[in-house]
């Protein structure tokens, strides 16, 4: 991160530049309760206490870390700082440096709170260990059943239950904690952009207006496994052709629905080896869409598509995770907004835990420009200038409402 220069708080984007490199991916790997992302924590926890935070982490693994003691009507700030597999460096943690950033300027201008105030970090946001996004804020906003959320596995079989545990949680106490919702007055998350929305303004900043329908459901091929030079091609079954197939439809149903997205970027072919036809193929797909329903149709359409699959397979199509339109507060967005002298309001296709939270309390979104406009991959980026002008938003937003 070259042009990143000792600023405030904002050195800990260097501070953990080398945290949870991916080699083999680029970018940053940085998954709940792994290495990297235990370090993240373990960082994050220093840095807040450096700052006299009182840190905390709640019974679903999200950590809070208190400016003054814990109340309602808090002011809490935050996001995440867990990754996409190769994700990029700016995707959750420059929402949690900003944050502390922006405390730390306040407390060296001398600002007394009249009001609770916390730094947030929300755990599995990007979903990318069990499955399900944004997992830390749904299971405190009581978004997802917790016994269905303890049974999630990640690729090695384990239990997101079982994780828990070695987390040094009860997976008895799962699941909504209205004591620290009803804390929350205001939750505010800045996030960098990810699409080109800001390029596009020719601005640095802009509130959030709303967040596509998304959702993820598991697409599953069974054929016959069979050896891969003994099996005449007239006597198979193959799942990835079958599945082959399916991706090509999924891109195909999201071209026929104007502004959709699908997307598969994980497959697994079981078992697995160079010369074995698959016995099974799983995709996952990734859906989005304006509204509720269109989401919905564009998958309705990737189904019916898979009625006759291709090969002789068997296709099956499951849900494993939803999260409908998000609308944020509009006077709360226009308020934020016009303290910051009038920036604009911008729908975005990514989901956050503030989309989570928006359905529970206050909650509003800042975007920080992203001159690549490329997100979840090594090109995510941000400029010093731009991450300040975050940062100075925060700060003026802090000072108008603590
Ligand atoms: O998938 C998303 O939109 C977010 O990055 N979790
Ligand atoms: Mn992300
Ligand atoms: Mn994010």
């Amino acid at each position: 991160m070259p042009d990143l220069v000792a600023h405030g708080v904002l050195a800990g984007l260097d501070e953990i530049s080398g945290t949870g490199r991916d080699q083999r991916a680029g970018g940053y790997s940085r998954h709940l309760w792994q290495s990297a992302e235990l370090d993240l924590r373990a960082w994050f926890t220093e840095r807040a206490e450096r700052l006299g935070l009182a840190v905390e982490t709640d019974r679903n693994g999200n950590i809070w870390a208190w400016w003054g003691a814990p109340g309602r009507d808090a002011v809490v700030v935050g996001s995440h700082l867990d990754s996409v597999p190769g994700g990029g460096a700016y995707d959750g943690p420059l929402g949690v440096v900003s944050a502390l950033d922006a405390v730390a300027r306040l407390q060296a201008a001398g600002v007394v709170p009249t009001r609770p105030c916390a730094v947030l970090v929300f755990a599995e946001e990007e979903g990318s260990r069990f499955g399900v996004a944004c997992l830390g804020s749904r299971l405190l906003s009581g978004a997802i059943d917790a016994d269905k959320a303890r049974g999630l596995t990640d690729r090695g079989g384990i239990t997101f239950a079982e994780a828990a545990v070695t987390a040094g949680l009860d997976p008895a106490h799962l699941g909504r904690d209205q004591e620290a919702l009803d804390r929350i007055g205001i939750f505010l998350e800045l996030h960098v952009e990810q699409g080109r929305g800001l390029i596009d303004l020719a601005e640095p900043l802009a509130v959030a207006s709303s967040i596509l329908a998304h959702g993820r459901w598991r697409l599953s091929f069974t054929g016959q496994g069979n050896h891969a030079g003994a099996t005449l091609m007239t006597d198979r079954r193959d799942p990835m052709v079958a599945a082959a197939h399916a991706i090509v439809a999924v891109q195909q149903a999201a071209l026929d629905s104007p502004g959709a997205r699908a997307t598969v970027g994980r497959i697994e072919a079981v078992p697995g080896g160079t010369n074995v036809i698959p016995s099974a193929v799983h995709a996952w797909l990734d859906a989005r869409a304006e509204t509720d329903g269109q989401a919905r149709a564009v998958v309705a359409d990737i189904t019916a598509r898979l009625d006759s699959p291709h090969a002789g397979c068997a296709a099956t199509v499951t849900e494993e995770s939803w999260t409908g339109t998000v609308t944020f507060d509009p006077e709360l967005a226009a308020r934020l907004a016009l303290a910051l002298g009038g920036i604009p309001a911008l729908p975005t296709g990514a989901g956050h835990d503030a989309g989570v939270l928006a359905a529970r309390v206050p909650t509003a979104m800042l975007f920080v420009r992203n001159p690549t406009g490329i997100s979840h991959s090594p090109e995510e980026f941000a400029t010093l200038e731009d991450c300040l002008a975050g940062v100075e938003a925060l700060d003026t937003l802090l000072r108008e409402l603590l």
